[in-house]
């Protein structure tokens, strides 16, 4: 039974913030005539994809976009020109390029483009049918960094931001036949972007996630977040209770009176709601005493078959309830304290590199962080892809999902400011609906100064207002350390849940005191350590005070635990990092080889001395 409940004033106040995930971003900043808003929950939509082989240009002076004035010119290789008479010059074609896959980065797939950072061209042919009372829209699941995209060399719109989705109504566009995408893609690092000019990882060019053709009536769903109201807690994770469905949806028009149905058939759940004139319905749904509801944690994953019906489509989705908060010190998941014992990662094939995607590398990468005790994730330093979040939902893992406001960011720039806000939006938005993601981090390391308190705390009202359902946190630095003795003070503890800072004591600071440190973290917030951790290459072996050594990292991960069980309130570690990577920062030879080495495992897969400490004391927590 679903009691047609009046909704009380907390409940409004979140289903109003949830909508502002839903409603406040319309008329985007950069966003363009044919983008339209995010579309949700893509995987199980109406899709073709158009994942395969693409045809590629390395462009190294840009010549397919400026003319020799450094002018746009018209005559760009997004014409796709092909020569018309044997006297005409055209000094490019696509058909004749070769071919790479995509999704993929570039850096992997041709050997010339290892180190390279700046515009390639990429085109696919594809075949469609118009058809009546549908629209086309094309999805592209991340493109790194920057992505100009023309259909049949009309414009469709640019986008910038390497890890997040965006999709344009592409219906005018489209002819029945062949069809022909361009996008030209630039991965050049700007001192205004996000991340910046400089960071700690390889930067992946090209398409990197799927490009998908997506087909839908001409009104559709166009996101929905169903949640389980925070107000009813149960103390008990695995009984079932009484509970509170948060549900809204918004359709893509301002269309009052179409009706929305949304059904979990396993709680016989079944409530049919009308749009408002903004073409949203919002509900409450208080569950009856019968409908005992399975929470989501990390023991039992449980998610329902969920149904979303308006018109003539029915979205399902696999749904997870649980609740995420803290009190005082504690972090609680299902009213429950809970210790998160994470592992940072980065988005980065098992094998040998290269841009992770799709379910198979994520699966990989999660046993290998399940193997080592883990119950979360740090998916750093930018969102990962959707598959890794599933998957790491069916698996019961935790995540805390990142931006990559990253180190030294351009604080006052109002164009970066936009930038971030972009990808922290479409980050939520595409991943609401996921129970296993509790914390959004708005960024990492930092510098302390006013411009940067500006920015993060309205980057922290933000999520807030697109999300008051998971913890707000950002990966700190500690700031002062005396007699042994290490302080943390960063001006972002009042706009955070969770206090977290990344420490590398006995790495980048004195080797052995580890063992003396005594900490002072002068806030009543839950603490993680979002990282600690040294670096060794796999099979090489030497005492303990070796740097590079198997044993070196060992014995940094005996005493850093030591330490870290010292301080009041830690509440879960992420420490750094699962698997060696990739970062051109990293250039000793015979060592690094431009590997970051702090992996727990080898770029191969291998488990290092280290990953049995941290297994160890995982089993204590
Ligand atoms: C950090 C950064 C991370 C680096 C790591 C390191 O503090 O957050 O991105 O890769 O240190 O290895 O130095």
């Amino acid at each position: 039974m679903i009691s047609p409940s009046p909704i009380p004033k907390n409940i409004e106040t979140m289903m109003k913030k949830i909508f502002a995930t839903l409603l406040v971003f319309l008329p985007f900043v950069g966003m363009n005539a044919q983008e339209c808003p995010l579309v949700g929950n893509i995987l199980q939509r109406n899709i073709t994809s158009l994942n395969g082989k693409w045809h590629y240009i390395v462009d190294v002076q840009e010549e397919g976009y400026y003319d020799y004035r450094m002018n746009p010119t018209r005559w760009g290789f997004f014409r796709n020109a092909k020569p018309q008479r044997p006297e005409d010059l055209i000094e490019y074609d696509f058909d004749k390029a070769a071919t790479m896959q995509i999704p993929g980065d570039w850096n992997t797939q041709d050997e010339r483009l290892f180190f390279y950072e700046g515009t390639v061209w990429f085109k696919h042919s594809f075949q469609y049918q118009p058809k009546e009372g549908r629209k086309a829209l094309l999805y592209f699941g991340a493109v790194n960094y920057e992505a100009i995209v023309y259909v049949n060399g009309e414009k469709m719109g640019r986008h910038v931001g390497g890890f997040t989705p965006f999709n344009y109504d592409v219906t005018k566009y489209l002819k029945k036949g062949e069809n022909v995408v361009i996008v030209k893609v630039d991965n050049k690092r700007h001192k205004d972007n996000v991340p910046t000019q400089i960071f700690d990882w390889w930067n992946y060019g090209g398409i990197t996630r799927d490009v998908l053709l997506v087909d839908v009536p001409d009104t559709y769903v166009e996101n929905y977040s169903l949640q389980l109201a925070k107000t009813v807690a149960q103390p008990k994770a695995k009984k079932a209770a009484p509970a509170t469905l948060v549900f809204s949806a918004r359709l893509n028009e301002k269309k009052a009176g179409e009706p929305v149905v949304l059904s979990i058939p396993e709680l016989k759940l079944k409530q049919q709601l009308t749009t408002d004139a903004e073409g949203v319905v919002n509900a409450s749904l208080t569950l009856g005493k019968k409908q005992r509801l399975q929470l989501w944690s990390p023991d039992a994953p449980k998610r329902y078959h969920v149904e979303i019906a308006s018109g003539s489509e029915t979205l399902v989705d696999s749904i997870g309830f649980r609740t995420i908060e803290t009190r005082g010190k504690q972090i609680l998941l299902n009213g429950q304290p809970v210790f998160l014992k994470g592992v940072s990662m980065h988005e980065e094939r098992p094998n040998g590199g290269g841009r992770a995607n799709g379910t198979q590398d994520a699966r990989t990468l999660l046993s290998w962080a399940k193997n080592l005790g883990c119950n979360f994730v740090r998916l750093a330093h930018y969102p990962h892809n959707e598959y890794t979040i599933r998957e790491a939902e069916r698996m019961g893992i935790m995540v805390w999902s990142e931006i990559p406001l990253y180190w030294t960011i351009s604080w006052t720039n109002a164009g970066t400011f936009d930038n971030a806000c972009r990808q922290l939006t479409d980050m939520i938005r595409r991943d609401q609906n996921r129970a296993n993601i509790i914390i959004w981090s708005i960024a990492n390391e930092t510098p302390h100064s006013a411009q940067r308190d500006n920015f993060l705390s309205r980057m922290a009202q933000k999520a807030r207002e697109l999300d008051s359902t998971r913890l707000i946190s950002m990966a700190m630095e500690v700031t002062g350390a005396s007699n042994y003795v290490n302080r943390l003070q960063d001006n972002m503890n009042q706009y955070v849940d969770v206090v977290s800072f990344n420490q590398y004591i006995g790495w980048y600071r004195d080797v052995n005191d580890a063992p003396k440190m005594k900490w002072e973290i002068p806030y009543d917030k839950p603490v993680i350590i979002s990282e600690f951790g040294g670096g060794a290459k796999a099979g090489y072996h030497g005492a303990k005070n070796q740097r590079w050594t198997e044993e070196f990292q060992e014995n940094l991960y005996i005493e850093n635990t030591a330490m870290l069980d010292k301080i009041e309130g830690l509440s879960g570690t992420t420490p750094w990092v699962l698997k060696d990577f990739r970062s051109p920062r990293r250039v000793l030879d015979g060592i690094q080889d431009y590997y970051n080495r702090k992996g727990l495992y080898s770029d191969k897969g291998e488990r290092k001395k280290a990953s049995y400490v941290l297994e160890e004391w995982y089993k204590t927590k």
